[in-house]
């Protein structure tokens, strides 16, 4: 018993977790070229307050599973900048999640959000809690539980939390219910609500289908090529894999690869999307082993299967990769297999998915690489326009949401590619995103002032 406390608090406490320093190193590199140009950066110490969140909270989840045991987990909301506009961000329900993990989350937050032109500052939180084996009433009480801490600090016009790995519509469901339980007020603070109470068309599918909007203007532009008829890997099988899966599907792209935490599907036919969803829609947690079942012509590796170091979904020639999982999964030796394989394109579906020894490479070697600030902006893109739906109280149709979602994705693109040229790294979408997305941050820092 006392072994097994101590062993979770360790795990809790002593976590050593290098991604907020990744993302951060990544991003100060990105911006040397620029903050030496402009004292005022110095002058107010720009970089130190955008390298410090504003504050983390930490909070205890107590709940009751189904066999009236006593549970605890910890909830996290990092509230990183607000210089822009409200904090935005997901949630993340996964035993993984540790401060170190959602600083990285919330740091990248302000970066994206800054890219998509909308008024949305930077945050992220979550919970250790593993959703899978948990049945729908665990669920529902531990979202409540949740939410009965969480409430104190979120706002429509202060914080609006939404999905991320292990929280879907479901999840944000239950939340919202909570919310609106405690304080008797119906503003939306969540985004990717279910449509019957606020959610806006279009959101669970719009981190997906932006990637793939992004990646189709980012071929057109730079390679004059097109998705039709390109065999694609995609890494992952949950929201943004499924989505990313669908809409290259709808381009005309032949997706041959996806996986999940177990392991990975090579279907040479192209994968079959209603035997995927069955399997893994909507927070379904099925593994994806199941899937041969359906279709035994498709291979399944499993992960231990496959040598240290690499990830099968990125073992198979295609024109270009996916990865959409999760952080880190994409690594150097990932990247040579797929050069050697002939691949044109990354672009980031994940936060963060890409080594950054393996991101050199892509660069070195004139693959075209678009990191996930730019490329998985659609999700946050449309949770925004769900808020503006909220505040209005009104219902956009699908078509509307889906021209705005690809306008922004296009617009994106354009502007990290000039940005990219005009501080003559041109082709390096890393620092084009970087340097775009913190002028915009750093110019409303220096006017708020200190
Ligand atoms: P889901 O929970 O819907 O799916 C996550 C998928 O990744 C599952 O297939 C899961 O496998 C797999 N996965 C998760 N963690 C690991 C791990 N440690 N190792 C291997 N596989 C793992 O999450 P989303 O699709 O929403 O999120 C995927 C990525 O996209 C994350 O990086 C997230 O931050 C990012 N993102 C999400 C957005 C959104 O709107 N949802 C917006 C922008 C970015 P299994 O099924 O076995 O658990
Ligand atoms: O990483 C992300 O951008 C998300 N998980 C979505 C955030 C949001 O507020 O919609």
């Amino acid at each position: 018993m006392v072994d097994k406390i101590l062993a979770n608090l360790e795990k809790s406490n002593c976590a050593i977790d290098n991604t907020f320093l990744q993302a951060v190193s990544e991003v100060l590199h990105s911006l040397e070229p620029i903050v030496n140009g402009d004292s005022r950066y110095e002058t107010y110490a720009i970089l130190e307050r955008l390298v410090t969140p504003d504050r983390i909270i930490q909070f205890k989840v107590q709940w009751v599973d189904d066999q009236n045991r006593v549970q605890i987990n910890n909830g996290y909301r990092i509230q990183f900048n607000n210089s822009l506009g409200p904090y935005k961000g997901g949630l993340r329900f996964h035993p993984s999640v540790s401060i170190g993990v959602l600083k990285f989350l919330a740091f990248e937050q302000i970066f994206k959000n800054s890219l998509t032109g909308l008024p949305i500052g930077g945050a992220k939180g979550g919970s250790d809690f593993d959703p899978k084996g948990k049945s729908d009433f665990e669920i529902m009480k531990f979202c409540r539980a949740f939410m009965r801490e969480l409430h104190l600090y979120i706002g429509a016009r202060i914080d609006v939390p939404a999905g991320d790995i292990g929280v879907g519509a479901r999840e944000i469901g239950f939340l919202y219910g909570e919310y609106k339980r405690i304080t008797r007020s119906y503003d939306g603070v969540l985004s990717g609500k279910p449509y019957a109470f606020g959610g806006s068309l279009l959101r669970p599918q719009a981190t997906g289908y932006g990637v793939v909007y992004f990646a189709a203007e980012l071929l057109k532009e730079e390679l004059h090529e097109s998705l039709e008829g390109k065999s694609c890997a995609v890494s992952g099988a949950g929201n943004v894999a499924i989505h990313t899966i669908e809409k290259l599907e709808h381009f005309g792209a032949k997706v041959i690869t996806c996986s999940d935490s177990e392991g990975t599907i090579y279907d040479s036919r192209g994968i079959d999307l209603k035997v995927l969803k069955e399997l893994k829609g909507d927070e379904r947690h099925a593994s994806l082993i199941h899937y041969i079942d359906a279709i035994p012509s498709a291979v399944y590796i499993k992960k231990e299967d496959y040598p240290q170091g690499g990830h099968a979904a990125w073992s198979y020639p295609c024109f270009a990769a996916f990865p959409c999982a999760t952080q880190n999964e994409l690594s150097l030796i990932d990247a040579q297999t797929l050069i050697g394989n002939g691949v044109r394109a990354v672009i980031e579906g994940a936060n963060m998915p890409t080594t950054p020894e393996a991101i050199d490479l892509f660069q070195s070697e004139g693959v075209l690489f678009a990191p996930g600030k730019a490329a998985n902006a659609g999700g946050v893109a449309v949770s925004e326009f769900e808020m503006s739906q909220n505040a209005s109280m009104e219902k956009w149709d699908f078509n509307k949401v889906d021209r705005k979602l690809s306008e922004i994705m296009r617009h994106i693109y354009k502007r990290i590619a000039l940005t990219a040229k005009e501080y003559g790294r041109e082709r390096n979408f890393v620092d084009g995103a970087n340097i775009a997305a913190f002028k915009r941050v750093a110019e409303a820092m220096i006017l708020e002032g200190v």
